[in-house]
């Protein structure tokens, strides 16, 4: 049986590119033969020096979310990074067995030390999510674009440890949806849609209102021309909405363009925006329905379930290296 693993950074509001790029995949996992994990990476969102009410009101919420987005928890374990102390110490040992210079052409490391200064747990960062994904010796890592990078450096240093320790880890894949992989801010079609985006009408939230979502469509920039046509170099924002809508129906990017050929911009855009309404709603209905005490139970089962595996693996790790 494989096993699947990705995470979610308790940063904020959870938005439409982490539900198309990555959570609904989540969901078609967990409805497959597979073991999943799905985990609120805490200690990565520390690089961001939040503050510390934020973040645990963004813990619980995101746990919220996941558990509101349809994931099937039979067959998924959901749990806090930071309740699992393995994730850490494996970070540390898999350390050694990566290059200063690799972390520092990490494109994330470039963009994210600009905003939030250059100290090491940024630089660090992609050691701790190969642990993450190692820990439970996942096969399967479904994410979103902005991870591929991440992903190779994690196949590469679970290699390195195989070649020098005996064969301890799969080397995982990597996976995402046809499109939706990388959704783009409605406002700066250049740039990723983001949870911590400084124009937050670029972002969809999960939890938006009908009213919001409407609004922001119809100001997202898109170009000078009327033409509903997939093109990133000169299309950005429409070929963005075409995305948008692809992925929620499941349909292919050259269909959706066929079925809006004749519509003028300011018609799909509310197309696009009445799709996402209805992707979103029952999300964000179950979200409020779901207490606080219904996700502390679901978490301290889940993680008894998480501390097993994580064990087995940092066991077999510690022998393998003559520490145990
Ligand atoms: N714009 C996006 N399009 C598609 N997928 C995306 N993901 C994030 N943004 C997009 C995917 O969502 C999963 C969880 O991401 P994360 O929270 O761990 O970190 P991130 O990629 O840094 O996400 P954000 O929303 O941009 O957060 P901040 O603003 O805090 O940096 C991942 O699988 C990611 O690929």
């Amino acid at each position: 049986m494989k096993t699947v693993f990705s995470g979610i950074q308790p940063s904020g509001l959870v938005h439409l590119g982490n539900l198309l790029g990555a959570i609904n995949n989540w969901v078609k996992l967990s409805n497959d033969e597979s073991k999943n994990y799905f985990c609120i990476v805490d200690l990565h969102s520390l690089t961001a020096m939040p503050d510390k009410t934020s973040l645990k009101t963004s813990i619980r919420d995101t746990l919220k979310v996941l558990m509101a987005s349809g994931i099937n928890m039979k067959n998924s374990v959901i749990y806090v990074q930071s309740d699992l102390k393995e994730h850490a110490y494996l970070s540390w040992i898999l350390s050694n067995f990566c290059q200063v210079g690799e972390l520092q052409r990490m494109t994330q490391f470039k963009e994210k030390s600009n905003s939030f200064g250059t100290h090491s747990g940024l630089l660090t960062y992609p050691i701790l999510m190969a642990a993450d994904i190692l820990i439970h010796k996942a096969n399967e890592v479904p994410v979103g674009d902005d991870q591929t990078q991440h992903l190779e450096l994690t196949r590469n240093i679970a290699d390195r440890f195989n070649n020098n320790y005996g064969d301890i880890f799969p080397i995982p894949e990597k996976t995402s949806g046809k499109s939706g992989a990388r959704l783009m801010s409605l406002r700066h079609p250049e740039n990723k849609m983001s949870k911590s985006s400084d124009d937050i009408n670029g972002t969809i939230y999960f939890n938006d209102s009908k009213d919001s979502i409407i609004k922001k469509f119809k100001s997202s920039v898109t170009d000078s021309q009327n033409e509903i046509k997939y093109d990133l170099e000169s299309k950005p924002g429409i070929s963005n909405l075409i995305e948008i809508y692809s992925a929620i129906n499941a349909t292919e990017l050259k269909e959706t363009e066929k079925q809006f050929q004749d519509f003028r911009y300011g018609d799909f855009k509310l197309a696009v925006a009445e799709t996402v309404i209805n992707y979103l709603e029952p999300i964000a209905e179950k979200f409020e329905e779901i207490s606080d005490s219904e996700v502390d139970s679901a978490v301290e089962n889940n993680l008894k379930l998480a501390k097993v595996s994580a064990e087995l693996t940092i066991s077999e790790i510690e022998t393998a290296l003559g520490i145990d």
